[in-house]
């Protein structure tokens, strides 16, 4: 038993000093001490050994076992030390060779003239605040003056969720959550995703974004409104860019007026930019009405504000010079690249 033991160590000693692979190497482990293995084998075989000798051959065939595990362990180290310089000497890294470039995006351009219109109001003093794209009738527009069956509503189609709750077709809404939280003075901006049920084209699209403004505080007058937006026109265009006042009409301001900016490209003597007016549209404003102010619990008698709203795209076309607003929708990165 004794020989047969010897004899199979040094039959597995060979082997492993023959396998030049982790693979062979392996191989030898499940073959000589796996459940087949030939010292398995001998194990099995103890019955046939008288009790007094079971207990030295039992002692034997583990000390070969250890040793055998104990080899075929340091093989194993130096076998895998082996394959590790190997791949070193393979993959040997050119410091020299130029980067490969990581392709970094950036903002979009209506993110990038969001962004600037906001840091222009946070600027003077203005909160941002957000608020809920799906609304409902009372915040869209009965709260703004805009009784059902007024035809302004028509004119704001939008996609309704159920005869009351609808996507919003104006940011306005989240001015008068505000305004019923009953904290005053405010100064706001709302910006956001608003929606029409408009046909796409050139300058219409059936979800865009508006930034709107909402002060309100005891003596606010036109005054404060053409004041603040003469200065927002100049930050956002340039220094020299004038304001023209325009009367219009909203059901949520009184008076209301369209707001024109000297046009940037000619300076206002008239250029294909501005087809010749020289002076470019930009946004609509006026006084808060007082039903509004009612309607949300203020005190007309006591307080008053202003209001303001533009088209986020319309801004981004004209400060970049694009003609076709479904190009900020496309995501054509040679189209978006370019800001
Ligand atoms: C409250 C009271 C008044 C917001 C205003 C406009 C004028 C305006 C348009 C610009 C282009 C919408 O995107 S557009 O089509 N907006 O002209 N928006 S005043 O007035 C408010 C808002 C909230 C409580």
């Amino acid at each position: 038993m004794k020989e047969k033991l010897e004899q199979i160590k040094l039959e597995v000693l060979k082997q492993i000093e023959q396998s030049d692979t982790l693979e062979k190497l392996n191989e030898i482990r499940i073959n000589q001490l796996g459940k087949k293995g030939a010292l398995t084998e001998i194990l099995k075989g103890m019955k046939d050994v008288t009790p007094e000798e079971r207990p030295k051959i039992g002692q034997l065939v583990n000390d070969v076992r250890i040793e055998i595990e104990t080899i075929l362990e340091d093989t194993k180290v130096k076998l895998e030390a082996l394959v590790m310089e190997a791949k070193l000497r393979n993959e040997v890294i050119d410091v020299t060779l130029p980067a490969n470039k990581s392709k970094k995006g950036h903002r979009h351009p209506n993110t990038i003239a969001m962004e600037e219109v906001e840091r222009i109001f946070i600027g003077m003093g203005y909160e941002v605040v957000e608020g809920p794209e799906v609304e409902t009738d009372y915040y869209n527009f009965e709260a703004l003056n805009i009784p059902a069956d007024h035809p302004a509503k028509d004119e704001q189609d939008t996609f309704y969720i159920n005869g009351d709750i609808l996507l919003r077709t104006q940011t306005s809404g989240t001015q008068v959550h505000e305004m019923e939280k009953g904290k005053l003075p405010i100064r706001m901006i709302a910006p956001g995703r608003v929606f029409r049920s408009d046909e796409v084209d050139a300058t219409h699209s059936p979800s865009f974004h508006q930034i709107e403004g909402l002060v309100i505080d005891k003596h606010i007058t036109f005054a404060d409104l053409k004041g603040t937006l003469a200065e927002f026109a100049k930050e956002l265009f340039g220094e020299d860019t004038k304001v023209k006042f325009r009367p219009h009409h909203f059901n949520f301001t009184e008076p209301s007026a369209e707001v024109d900016v000297t046009c940037f490209k000619c300076g206002g003597s008239g250029c294909r930019f501005c087809k010749g007016t020289g002076w470019i549209e930009i946004l609509g404003c006026g006084m808060v009405h007082p039903n509004v102010l009612k309607m949300s619990g203020i005190n007309p008698e006591e307080y008053s504000g202003f209001a303001f709203g533009m088209g986020l795209e319309r801004i981004a076309l004209l400060k970049y010079e694009i003609d076709d607003m479904r190009l900020l929708y496309e995501n054509d990165v040679r189209f978006l690249k370019q800001f």
